[in-house]
This record gives C-alpha cells, sequence and structure tokens, in this order.
C-alpha cells in the first residue's frame, strides 16, 4: 500500500464515524492523521521496516499506529469492517455532493434508506426529498446538478495521486525479467490533469508472457482482470486499473506513439499516412503496395518503413516529433507542419514564485522558511500573499495585521541578503461586489497585489463576471489567481464569461495565473492557451501553504505546456529586474 492508499483508507473511516455521528474527538484524530500521512515525503512501508516510531509523527497516536501497521501488513482494516456493518460504505459517496454534509447524509440514509447515489436520484425522482425537514427545493437542485459531475468525475484520479499511486508499482516492474525500458503512455504521459487509467509499456524482445506474468503478481494488486502473452490488467487497492502492453524493440516507438494517444492525434496521424500510402498502427509503419485495400491485410504487412521510434512515425508523415502535451489535435499540426511548434517551457525556467501562505494566514512555515524553500528551489524571488481579512477561515489579515507583517518582512530581507528579492503582497478577496477587501492605501503600497473569489461561488454569470471585471479594474491589480474557483473531481468552477476576463486582462495588462496546485490547475489548459491567444500574461504560482507545497510548481509547468506556453509568456520565468519592472508598469 502507498501512502496515498492509507490516507483514503483512513479518511473513510473518518467519514463514516462522522455519518454515524461519532465522537467528534476520534474524527478529528483520524482527520489528522490523514494529513500528517499525506505530507510524509517516504512511503510509510519503509518507515515501518526500518523501525521507526510512527508515534513521534504529529497526529499519529497508538491507536492510528496499529491501523497503519494492520493496512500495510494485511490490506485490511478491522476497525473499518467493523463500522461497515453498521453504515454502509457507500455513503461516503453522498457527502462528496454539493450540500451533503454528513448529518444530511445521516438523515437520507435514516429516513429514507437512501445508502447511495443511485439510491438518492431514485428518492429525487419519487419527490420526497424535498418532504424532508431541512432539504428545499433549491438544495434538491443542487443535488442534482452535482450528482451529474459527481457520475463524471468518480472514475478519474488527479495526475498528481497517480503519480504516488503506481510508485511500488514501478518499482517492482524495474525487476521485471526481460524488459529493458518502461515507460508510461497515455494521458499521464500527456501531462493531464486527470487520468482514467495507466498505460504501461514495457519493452521485450522475447519472454512477453514472463513479464505479463510478472506483472500480475505484484502483491498489491487486488484484481487481475487480464493475463495474456503481451498485454495485462491489474487493478491497485486505490482502484487505479493499470493495463501492461509488452511491446518489441522494432515496434516500440510506434506502440509509444500509439498508446500516448490522445485518440484524436492519432487518427490525424493515421490519416496523413494513408494520404503517402503508408499505415500506421501500433506495431510500426508499413508501405501498403499499390491497389491494395489496407483493410484487406495484416496489421504487419507490407513493408515497414519505421517504428523503432516515436521520430521515424512522425518523420514518415512529413512531421517533426510532437511533444506528448501537445497531442489533443487542437492545432499541433499546423504548427508542427509551419516549423512553428512552440518551445515549451520547463520547470528549469523558473525563476520565483508569485503566491504563497505564511502563518500570518493559514500556511503553516514562517516567512523566511518559505524564503528560504524557494532559495533551496533555485528561485530569485518571491511574494508572500497571505489571505485578506474576509477569509475570516483562512485567519486573513487585516489592513493593521498587514502593516505589522511587512515589519516581519523587512526582517527576513535583513536576513536574506540582496541575492533574493521577497514582493511583499497579498491575496486580496474580491467581495461580493467586485470591490477589493483591503483599503486603497493597503493596496498602494504592496509591491505586489494578487486578487481572487473565495465566496459567493453561486452567483450567476452575469454577476460573476461583472464582479471578477470590477475587481480587475481596480489601479493595483497585478495577478487574478485561480480564475474559475475550479477544484477537480470536488467543484466546477463558477460560471463566468472567461473570454471577457481574459480580454480584461490584456487591456489592463493583468497577469492570469495557472494556480499549480493539482486539485486546482486553474486556469486549465484550453483556457491557458486562449489566454496565450490574446497576449495575456501568464503567471504559474505554487499557492503553497507550506515548504513542500513549492514543489506543486511543476504541475502548473505541465499545464502551461499543455497550453503551448513557452518560457517568454510566462511572468515568473522572467528575471527579477523584469518582473519588478512588469510591477512598475504605467496604467491608466
Ligand atoms: P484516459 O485513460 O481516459 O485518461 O485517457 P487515455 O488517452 O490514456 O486513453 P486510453 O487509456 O483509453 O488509451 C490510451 C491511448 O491508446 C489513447 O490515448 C490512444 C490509444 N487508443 C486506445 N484506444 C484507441 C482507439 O480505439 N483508437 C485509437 N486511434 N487510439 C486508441
Ligand atoms: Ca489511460
Ligand atoms: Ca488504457
Amino acid at each position: 500500500m502507498e501512502n496515498l492508499d492509507v490516507a483514503r483508507t483512513l479518511s473513510e473511516v473518518a467519514d463514516l464515524l462522522e455519518i454515524r455521528g461519532d465522537n467528534p474527538f476520534r474524527i478529528r484524530a483520524y482527520r489528522n492523521a490523514v494529513r500528517t500521512v499525506e505530507s510524509l515525503t517516504r512511503p510509510l512501508t519503509q518507515m515501518v521496516d526500518e523501525g521507526e516510531d510512527l508515534t513521534e509523527l504529529q497526529g499519529i497516536g497508538k491507536q492510528v499506529d496499529a491501523h497503519i501497521r494492520e493496512l500495510l501488513q494485511t490490506g485490511q482494516l478491522t476497525v473499518l469492517d467493523e463500522i461497515v456493518e453498521e453504515v454502509p460504505r457507500t455513503l461516503t459517496q453522498l457527502i462528496r455532493l454539493e450540500g451533503v454534509g454528513p448529518k444530511k447524509a445521516k438523515k437520507l440514509w435514516e429516513e429514507l434508506g437512501v445508502e447511495s447515489v443511485e439510491g438518492l436520484e431514485a428518492e429525487i425522482e419519487k419527490g420526497t426529498i424535498e418532504q424532508l425537514p431541512g432539504f428545499g427545493a433549491k438544495s434538491v437542485e443542487k443535488m442534482k446538478g452535482s450528482i451529474e459531475e459527481f457520475r463524471q468525475h468518480r472514475s478519474r484520479f488527479l495526475r498528481a495521486e497517480a503519480e504516488e499511486l503506481i510508485r511500488g508499482l514501478l518499482e517492482h516492474m524495474e525487476k521485471a525479467p526481460h524488459v529493458d525500458r518502461l515507460e508510461v503512455a497515455g494521458s499521464y504521459r500527456r501531462r493531464k490533469e486527470t487520468v482514467g487509467d495507466i498505460d504501461l509499456l514495457a519493452r521485450a524482445d522475447e519472454g512477453g508472457a514472463e513479464v505479463v506474468e510478472y506483472f500480475i503478481g505484484f502483491p498489491s494488486a487486488v484484481r487481475v482482470e487480464a493475463a495474456g502473452d503481451t498485454k495485462g490488467n491489474i487493478v491497485l487497492p486505490s482502484g487505479l486499473s493499470v493495463d501492461l502492453r509488452v511491446i518489441p524493440a522494432a515496434s516500440y516507438g510506434a506502440a509509444m506513439h500509439y498508446f500516448t494517444g490522445s485518440k484524436e492525434h492519432n487518427v490525424r496521424v493515421r490519416t496523413m499516412a494513408v494520404k503517402r500510402g503508408l499505415r500506421v498502427n501500433e506495431w510500426g509503419v508499413f508501405r501498403i503496395p499499390e491497389g491494395v485495400d489496407p483493410d484487406s491485410v495484416g496489421k504487419t504487412d507490407g513493408d515497414r518503413v519505421g517504428g523503432t521510434t516515436e521520430a521515424e512515425v512522425f518523420a514518415s508523415v512529413g512531421l517533426p516529433w510532437i511533444p506528448p502535451e501537445l497531442r489533443e489535435d487542437r492545432g499541433e499540426f499546423d504548427a508542427a507542419t509551419a516549423g512553428g511548434l512552440p518551445e515549451l517551457v520547463t520547470l528549469d525556467d523558473v525563476r520565483g514564485d508569485l503566491h504563497m501562505h505564511s502563518t500570518w494566514s493559514d500556511g503553516t512555515a514562517s516567512i523566511l522558511d518559505m524564503a528560504k524553500g524557494c532559495i533551496e528551489r533555485g528561485y530569485d524571488y518571491m511574494a508572500i500573499t497571505d489571505h485578506s481579512k474576509a477569509v475570516t477561515v483562512a485567519n486573513g489579515l487585516t489592513p493593521e495585521r498587514v502593516r505589522k507583517q511587512w515589519e516581519e518582512v523587512e526582517a527576513v530581507r535583513a536576513e536574506l541578503g540582496d541575492d533574493f528579492t521577497i514582493l511583499r503582497g497579498q491575496e486580496v478577496d474580491i467581495l461580493k461586489d467586485g470591490a477589493l477587501d483591503q483599503p486603497d492605501d493597503v493596496l498602494e503600497e504592496l509591491d505586489i497585489v494578487v486578487i481572487a473569489v473565495h465566496s459567493f461561488m453561486d452567483m450567476d454569470r452575469t454577476t460573476m463576471t461583472e464582479r471578477v471585471l470590477r475587481g480587475m479594474d481596480h489601479p493595483q491589480v497585478d495577478i487574478l489567481a485561480h480564475p474559475t474557483g475550479r477544484l477537480i473531481n470536488r467543484r466546477e468552477p463558477y460560471p463566468i464569461d472567461m473570454e471577457a476576463v481574459l480580454d480584461k486582462a490584456a487591456e489592463r495588462d493583468i497577469a492570469v495565473e495557472i494556480n499549480a496546485h493539482p486539485r486546482r490547475l486553474d486556469l486549465s489548459d484550453r483556457y491557458a492557451a486562449r489566454a496565450r491567444e490574446l497576449g495575456v500574461r501568464i503567471v504559474i504560482d505554487s499557492d503553497a501553504h507550506a515548504i513542500p507545497g513549492l514543489d506543486v510548481m511543476r504541475f502548473g509547468i505541465d499545464q502551461g505546456r499543455r497550453a503551448g506556453l513557452e518560457r517568454s509568456h510566462v511572468l515568473n520565468c522572467g528575471t527579477r529586474e523584469e518582473v519588478t519592472g512588469w510591477l512598475a508598469r504605467e496604467r491608466s
């Protein structure tokens, strides 16, 4: 079991206890443990093997320690089995729905016998929900909407999560017989924000069946769905499904291309090939003799003209190698034929991070520690951007506290010297009416002003758009953070006219953010591409609330690459001078 599997199981226990109406302290203990396990940098299996005392970790007591050990050893958890005797496990689906907390889930279950999303849907149909005290027609409408979202999302994993969930499997496969190369293809390689499953390719010229045998023998697999001479499929404890294909070296490039996708991209490549009398498939590129119907011959018939490398596949249709992030049939073919594939931004290009929190609001590290974290990551500058006072749950800063914070910034600057720049920033709330949550004198004195929506997200599209546009009209604004407010698989974007927002950003030279947090990745790849087309400056920020949080930057970079961004499009790939120069820009 990976750490994330352990965290998910403990979180399920907490959810079920909460639905049951258990002791809040007990519930909190599980939630704290989840947070700790999620933030560990080493695998629990290794820590336990090395005899470490887990109870020394914050939030892990004797009982949770025992649970973790049981999970790691057996893949089971007795306490969970016991709770499930009493509370249906499927009830945890309900609390993922908007407007249904543990209390409401309990009520639906006890009063109407609802145990799952399907059950809830049936009751909505019957019109019984509205009769329950505490559930109005409006909340039923909300539920309906979020049931649909639930359907769309439930089978997809954040790529960042998937990365963790397959770590142990990849280690296992490193030792597979006959295999001299191992790579993940599919949406994972295209760096999509979520993945439906994992497509693993192993290069081996012989012993395919043995490779598959070894693969399905992965100890943590909970199910084997397929096992053949060249193909296998297993399901991991998280429910993540993994396809394996064993490929001979001569076909490896063709298979990488085929299984990387996307389907839409592949279709275009195959069509281009047909026009040249070629056939491209997962086995290679083949010349079909004139007068022969390609559908009448076998997949590897005809003269092989390539397929060992991906570059050969692309070259066969007259294209340069196209980075996987761009393979969505969203303009990459036109760009490639015109010789204009972008030189995509990389993590090494990043020189600073302009959105992060400290203990002054809801972060867990001091300004000094965050600065040191940035320096360790090779950055030249950062902005500290704690919340403003409207975000009370995050201990947002009043004007008085902002000024106090500046004293600390001054002290940290003095301590760290001139090689590193700390900008005095703030993530200022865009209030319900579009006003900003700090007085003008504070906004004027800040080095950098990041604005964002954190409340009243259920406005209609027109009102929300007007609100954000009004916020952007304030003369001090530099960055619009997480512009759509979405949380992937949890909360849809609020309705907003992004075209109008991006136009405004272009007009006022405001940078729009790709928030790099794997749950946000907001802007999406499509909106970020649109921003690029409109000439809007883009900033890629971690929004870190702790030092390790700075490392999510790479997911933001991946998103930027999918949007076709080059270094020059990204504000925080600029030098300190460029950024401070831009911050001092003249605006009407
Ligand atoms: P996912 O798993 O939903 O996140 O998305 P993908 O892109 O990884 O899709 P998946 O796992 O179904 O298939 C992996 C790749 O294999 C896909 O991107 C393209 C290729 N592929 C699979 N099935 C087909 C097909 O029927 N036609 C074509 N042209 N390509 C296919
Ligand atoms: Ca896939
Ligand atoms: Ca697949």
